[in-house]
């Protein structure tokens, strides 16, 4: 399917989408993250693909949502049609994992972007932001929430108070990005994390992103006994079989996702 502001294409078992509004520094505009939605919703319907990538440019993930579209808009404007709503929910709502790879500037809706995905792989380039107090808003897409779960209140308020940007050694020291990697090896490094992951049994992934993602809905008790009971079903996977079969067989697992 051919798309106007990203590009689209499968590694082996990746799905990579890459986001491609150069001029505007990949501000989101709507049609963006229609796009996105419908490339993640593509790459999770084909049975081939176990993981997916977004990247952006080496100068920017994304600088943000687009503040020229946005900027003559009344609170109704927004209000009604649930402005940014639903189709960012379905970035939200992807069950295979979603690792972000990020250059450059990840900046309001481009760092809420970055943060929705299931980890943060950053180039050494990358710098993390939430400006939007600046423009006299405040974060929408999980600033304020994602950011304190992740680098803790102090630097949450931090950088939403003060706009300050904070860089992949500082983003990695404070818990958002799972790796910093030199910025020409960002894609292929990802790219290779990403089909490790993919090359596992696709339940046993999915299985694992809903586990942790219930970490930051439910108290310890509900999540651990959460985590036993999907372990225990785990037990009805041919997979499981399989993987402890070839462990004991010295060899290697053939997963058949099932
Ligand atoms: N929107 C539109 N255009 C942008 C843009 C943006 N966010 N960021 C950059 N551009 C455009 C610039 O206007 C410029 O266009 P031309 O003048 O060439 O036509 C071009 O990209 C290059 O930018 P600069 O000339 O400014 O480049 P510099 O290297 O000098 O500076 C910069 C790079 C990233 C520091 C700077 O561009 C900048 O500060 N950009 C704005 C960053 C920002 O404030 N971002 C936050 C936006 S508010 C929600 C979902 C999302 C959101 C809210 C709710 N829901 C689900 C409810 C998100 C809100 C936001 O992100």
């Amino acid at each position: 399917m051919p798309y106007q502001f990203i590009i689209a294409d499968k590694h082996g078992k990746v799905g990579l989408i890459t986001l491609n509004r150069p001029q505007q520094l990949n501000a989101l505009c709507d049609a963006l993250i229609d796009e996105l939605g419908a490339a993640l919703a593509a790459f999770e319907a084909d049975e081939t693909v176990g993981s997916m990538v977004i990247t952006g440019s080496p100068k920017a993930f994304a600088a943000g949502a687009d503040i020229t579209a946005m900027k003559d808009w009344s609170y109704m404007d927004v209000y009604q049609p649930d402005y940014l709503g639903p189709n960012w929910a379905r970035i939200r709502n992807c069950r295979k994992p979603v690792i972000a790879a990020v250059a450059g500037y990840a900046l309001g809706g481009g760092c809420e972007l970055a943060m929705s995905c299931d980890m943060i792989f950053a180039a050494d380039t990358a710098k993390f932001g939430q400006p939007e107090i600046k423009l006299g808003v405040l974060p929408g897409a999980g600033g304020t929430q994602r950011l304190p779960r992740a680098i803790g209140k102090a630097k949450a308020m931090d950088m939403c108070l003060t706009a300050r940007m904070m860089d992949a050694k500082e983003a990695e020291q404070a818990g958002l990005v799972a790796r910093v990697i030199a910025a020409d090896q960002l894609i292929e490094e990802t790219l290779a994390a990403a089909e490790t992951i993919a090359g596992y049994s696709l339940p046993v992934i999915m299985m694992i992103k809903e586990a942790i993602n219930r970490a930051y809905e439910m108290p310890l008790g509900e999540g651990l006994l959460y985590e036993r009971r999907v372990f225990q079903a785990a037990f009805a996977l041919a997979d499981r079989k399989e993987g402890m079969a070839a462990f004991v067989e010295k060899r290697q697992p053939a997963f058949k996702n099932r």
